[in-house]
């Protein structure tokens, strides 16, 4: 009996040991425990316009304006995922988890450009 336990707990650990080990260091999002960053959609700008978090942390913009805002992201960063179009005024949220570093502009496609002019934000990623 002793010995059929002993052997499920050296199974058991094999199995844990080889799950941890076939997670290449890309997998393991190491802010994804963190609390998320909180940005403000107020009328017209985001605040702060720049925000930083670690891979697997997220952001949280809410909209605290009376505008319909929304949230874009520049098309050669189209991979970034980020495309939000209904952002309602005062109550809206939105989150978003990065999962890979890198420096990411986002607008307001009412009241900002794909350039990064006007209503638009950076959220800096590092690993
Ligand atoms: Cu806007």
């Amino acid at each position: 009996m002793i010995n059929r336990i002993y052997i499920v707990c050296a199974f058991a650990f094999c199995a844990v040991t080889l799950a941890a080990c076939s997670s290449s260091p890309d997998q393991i999002l190491r802010g994804a425990s963190l609390p998320g960053v909180a940005v403000a959609s107020v009328d017209n700008s985001f605040e702060p316009q720049t925000v930083s978090v670690v891979v697997g942390q997220s952001v949280i913009w809410t909209n605290t304006g009376r505008n319909r805002h929304d949230i874009k992201i520049k098309k050669a960063q189209s991979d970034f995922g980020i495309d939000q179009d209904s952002f309602t005024p005062l109550t809206g949220t939105y989150t978003y988890a990065f999962s890979k570093p890198g420096s990411f502009v986002y607008y307001c496609s009412i009241h900002g450009t794909a350039k990064g002019k006007g209503m638009a934000g950076t959220v800096v990623v590092s690993k």
